[in-house]
């Protein structure tokens, strides 16, 4: 298997953190990819010309980070990371959701605050993704004791998004007032999946 990749995506991450927790992180041959690049081969691949994408051993490519994260979850035996039809799943998988929401509009603000020409910018859109990302971590921190308890695929994404807020928007300040979801941070933070994956310019 080949994962086209790209060194500070926040959705690699997710891929590369699980095939770390489950120990497929030997099976899977990293290939660097330009997803902003016009002269890459990506599209060919994944269509929608995005990373993460998983190329199969049979040519057929598997998109979207949490689709590529369910069929390597299948392809191990040991503790699912996502756990089977239940109470669990539909937790985490809404934690995740949450996780990927953040991620979606930080690489919005992340766009439209470097990408754009600056006489081009959209202040208010920004505004708007920064409430999203607000709403998003509230109601994290409401519910930050669910955190606890198997690292799955929800609490993963969490903390890959909090992370991924540090690194791009240092001067957001998410932890102010959400002290619960500050130090559940704090803690996740040691495990070494998290630890040597940890986002940095290349
Ligand atoms: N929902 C997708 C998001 C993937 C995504 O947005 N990847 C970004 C890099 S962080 C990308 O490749 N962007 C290139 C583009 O949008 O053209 C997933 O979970 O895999």
């Amino acid at each position: 298997m080949k994962l086209r990749y790209s060194p500070t995506s926040p959705f690699v991450r997710k891929v590369t953190v699980l095939c770390r927790e489950i120990g497929l992180d030997s099976r899977v041959e990293r290939v660097p990819a330009s997803p902003w690049s016009d002269d890459d081969d990506l599209p060919s691949q994944n269509p929608l010309g995005k990373v993460p994408a998983l190329v199969l051993d049979d040519g057929t490519t598997l998109f979207e980070s949490l689709l590529i994260c369910e069929y390597l979850d299948c392809h191990h035996d040991g503790d699912k990371l996502i756990p089977p039809i239940g109470d669990a799943r539909w937790r985490s998988l809404r934690q995740h959701a949450l996780a990927d929401g953040i991620l979606d509009s930080a690489v919005l603000m992340l766009v439209e605050g470097k990408r754009r020409p600056a006489d081009k910018r959209w202040d208010d859109w920004s505004e708007r993704q920064k409430g999203k990302i607000d709403r998003a971590l509230d109601d994290l921190e409401q519910d930050c004791g669910a955190l606890d308890g198997p690292f799955t695929i929800g609490p993963m994404s969490v903390a890959i998004a909090l992370d991924y807020l540090d690194f791009r928007f240092p001067d957001h300040g998410w932890r102010s007032g959400r002290p619960g979801l500050e130090a559940w941070h704090k803690a996740v933070s040691q495990r070494p999946s998290l630890r040597e994956t940890m986002p940095r310019e290349p």
